[in-house]
């Protein structure tokens, strides 16, 4: 055996002793870990901008990427090309995000209302040959329609109507997309809308909001193909004093509606915990999606890291026996750095936190709690948090077949040279 080899193969038998001595079974911390979907999010590939036009870029409120780092995709080949490229570095189970400005649109303009499955064809055929399953989602933002600042709740009815329709097309390649692929599309509506400052009506867009919803899901789906999810949001930049789809808003409507919850992790106050609300919300939802991302002081979408408050998300959805219940999708998009390298880190550390939360000592925590023994339960917590997850870490990646470590940054690093810096 190869001396690395070797040295590897005992650290991963000395770790897997060790989390025996706290009653973990490692074999099945990793399959448990590895059969868990992420959903892959297009939209890191080229900072939202999707291909309705050569040129189209983020814009009409709510949400905005800084950086400007060489080679992002310019059409869907490069995009799938770049995914390609992200996941040969990401180990598990994954899904395909797509949004809706991401069509083969042959380069016509092809309105929100107006686009179809065709446009979207290719995407299914290849999430079918990468064996993936797919999610879409609407585009409520960078249109002149939306440029005012409301969507599905603006006061001039020919606006929402437009909306409206939008809603709808999305939710149709979805069930198509699903019945071709074998798996529920889910369908994830986020809107932008809001106010820079202090409105005095805040009633009539919430009305209107809940009415123009009601009329998209008013359409019929089989619900085995196609699923609806709802993303709540505290504030936004242009909609920092409102936004009509608040929690209150999205959580009233779902839990009347039966839909899905998106918790969108950048969305809350940030010293609020995402990780609390599962336990609270999975009482009252069927399922809920989940949008991983990192906040540094504000919804600025960082990449994900392997820190606390992704390990606590994780950890909650294992510890409650959660896991078909919550869907997990990334949303992160930094333009400032390597984009195949931020998807890689974002959910490669996503992957870790959901391997460590099964690794974890759920059973000696339950006991020591149960007893009331207190101490017992915080010492387990913090000893186990130096045990030899690396090693685990290591043999899990080695076992998918998916380089790690300076391997994976010197590969990265030789697409950045021979692909994306020969973009302009
Ligand atoms: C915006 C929401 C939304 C978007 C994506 C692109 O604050 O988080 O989910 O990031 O739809
Ligand atoms: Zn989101």
């Amino acid at each position: 055996m190869h001396q690395e080899c070797a040295y590897m193969a005992s650290s991963f038998k000395e770790a897997v002793e060790k989390y025996a001595s706290y009653g973990v079974d490692v074999e099945r911390a990793m399959d448990g870990a590895a059969k868990i979907p992420l959903s892959m999010h297009c939209w890191q590939g080229d900072d939202v901008g999707g291909f309705e036009t050569p040129e189209s870029v983020l814009s009409g409120g709510g949400i905005q990427v800084t950086g400007n780092f060489p080679g992002k995709a310019r059409n869907a080949e490069e995009l799938r090309s770049d995914i390609a490229e992200a996941l040969k570095f990401i180990p598990g189970r994954t899904r395909l995000n797509l949004h809706a400005i991401y069509g083969d649109f042959g380069g016509k303009r092809v309105d929100r209302n107006e686009i179809s499955y065709k446009h979207f064809k290719a995407w299914v055929d290849w999430c079918s040959q990468m064996k993936m399953g797919m999610d879409f989602n609407p585009t409520y933002f960078s249109h002149p329609l939306a440029a005012d600042g409301f969507t599905l709740s603006n006061r001039d009815k020919s606006v929402r109507d437009f909306w409206i329709e939008h809603g709808i097309a999305c939710r149709k390649i979805a069930e198509k997309a699903g019945k071709q692929l074998g798996e529920a599309v889910i369908v994830n509506f986020w809107m932008p809308d809001g106010m820079k400052d202090i409105p005095a009506d805040l009633m009539g867009p919430r009305l209107r909001m809940k009415e123009s919803l009601d009329k998209i899901f008013s359409v019929k789906t089989s619900g085995k193909f196609e699923k609806d999810a709802l993303e709540c949001k505290l504030f936004g930049i242009g909609s920092e004093s409102y936004v009509v789809g608040s929690h209150e808003f999205f959580m009233g409507y779902v839990v009347s509606r039966g839909k899905m919850l998106t918790l969108d992790t950048g969305h809350f106050h940030p010293t609020e915990s995402v990780a609390d609300k599962v336990s609270s919300v999975l009482l009252f939802v069927p399922e809920i999606l989940l949008h991983v991302s990192r906040g540094v002081r504000w919804d600025s979408d960082h990449v994900v890291l392997f820190d606390d408050p992704t390990r606590d998300l994780m950890r909650e959805i294992v510890r409650s026996g959660a896991t078909e219940r919550v869907h997990i999708g990334m949303d992160f998009f930094d333009g400032s750095i390597n984009r195949i390298f931020a998807w890689a880190i974002g959910m490669r550390s996503a992957r870790k936190a959901l391997l460590s939360a099964f690794l974890e000592p759920g059973k000696k925590l339950l006991q020591a709690e149960n007893c009331g023994d207190y101490a017992l339960r915080l010492a387990l917590m913090e000893e186990s948090k130096t045990l030899p997850f690396a090693a685990v870490w290591e043999e899990f990646c080695r076992r998918h077949d998916v380089p790690n470590g300076l391997k994976m940054i010197e590969q990265i690093k030789r697409y950045e040279r021979d692909v994306l810096s020969a973009r302009s």
